[in-house]
């Protein structure tokens, strides 16, 4: 079997990409998806997955990866009412088994998921990206918050994770976390997961955390997905074949000190679910995000496909954040998630993939 390749859509009403567009992009076998409109800690219901399941099905496309059950802020800090979160969240896991899912990405940040000063900054060639500029991002956590949502404010939508309810009481939920150290979320994490295993044995899922995006501790948070050290320490921390990794190679990247491609190589088969997505360094610790293209940013797309191919990657793909292209932009689409930047890095990675395929006989 080679790897199987996705296309992260938002859901009906919830997204202007059409699910007959991403069955004209060669290769898609899988919708990752969620219900968009659950809060942390919610039961996801047998009917609402199946009523996305039946609109996918109609396009022949799978819903085996989930991105992402969110983990509700109870759970991260260690608080007694997280007991009733974890229960609620086998209960989703149960849910979506029935409905074939097969891996569930999550991420075990802090208050705040992925996080750029800039949702639209010039690449250069008239298109955009995501930017992160490091100057921006350091104490005033108030004020990166309000301008992502102002612009989901104004522009009517939402971000996952960035649920207007958590951020509205941002001050409270900084308090809640001032005892919550980089070991106390180990622990926390630790606690989380050694309660869902069991789950995962009886439902087949595997559970693959996403890499922390930045790979830093921001705004005094502890993050720990963020090197190799780190992803060693996780896997051996809960070392069952369920515990897995959503190894995202633009959010590791982004301290160029991670070599991705050597990550692949050494936890081949603990990663359930890779996102490839290309990201350019500035000198002053500045990073933009850019196309797939391995020359058009540092990240080593090339090695990195390689090393997967080489290790036989029969797991889920996708293309992480795009550029946005061709009238692409604030309104029409949600940033890093257009339609034909991912589309062409889809193109790309297969290019790569048959080509190795090729040269390795298959
Ligand atoms: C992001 C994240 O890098 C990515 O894929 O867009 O928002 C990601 O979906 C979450 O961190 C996973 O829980
Ligand atoms: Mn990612």
């Amino acid at each position: 079997m080679p790897m199987q390749m996705g296309f992260r859509w938002y859901g009906e009403g919830n997204d202007n990409i059409k699910l007959s567009d991403i069955k004209q992009i060669p290769g898609v076998t899988s919708i990752v998806w969620a219900l968009h409109h659950k809060m942390p800690g919610e039961i996801w219901e047998e009917s609402e997955i199946a009523e996305v399941q039946a609109q996918c099905e109609k396009y022949g496309f799978n819903i085996d990866v989930v991105e992402s059950v969110n983990v509700h802020d109870d759970i991260k800090i260690g608080l007694p009412t997280r007991d009733q979160y974890i229960e609620n969240y086998k209960i989703t896991m149960r849910n979506l088994a029935k409905f074939g899912v097969k891996v569930i990405c999550y991420n075990f940040m802090p208050i705040f998921d992925w996080t750029r000063s800039n949702l639209f900054h010039e690449v250069g060639d008239g298109s955009t990206a995501l930017f992160y500029e490091k100057g921006m991002i350091q104490d005033d956590y108030n004020a990166m918050a309000k301008y992502i949502l102002d612009f989901t404010e104004k522009y009517n939508m939402s971000f996952p994770g960035w649920e207007p309810e958590r951020m509205a009481k941002l001050d409270e939920l900084f308090k809640a976390y001032k005892d919550v150290d980089h070991e106390k979320l180990w622990a926390n994490l630790k606690y989380f997961l050694e309660a869902l295993m069991p789950t995962c044995e009886e439902t087949g899922i595997k559970m693959a955390i996403h890499m922390d995006d930045p790979p830093w501790d921001i705004f005094g948070l502890p993050r720990l997905l963020i090197n190799e050290e780190n992803i060693d320490r996780f896997l051996k921390m809960v070392d069952h074949p369920c515990n897995c990794l959503t190894l995202c190679s633009g959010s590791l990247n982004a301290d160029p000190n991670n070599n991705v491609a050597s990550i692949v190589r050494k936890h081949c088969d603990r990663i359930a679910f890779a996102h490839i997505r290309n990201v350019k360094h500035f000198p002053n610790g500045d990073f933009s995000e850019a196309s797939h293209r391995d020359c058009d940013g540092d990240t080593g797309i090339l090695d990195i496909l390689k090393a997967y191919h080489d290790c036989g990657y029969e797991g889920y793909i996708r293309p992480d954040h795009g550029r946005h292209l061709w009238g692409e932009g604030p309104g029409t689409v949600r940033p890093g998630y257009g339609l034909y930047d991912r589309a062409l890095g889809i193109m790309y990675m297969m290019g790569v993939w048959d080509m190795l395929d090729k040269l390795n006989g298959k």
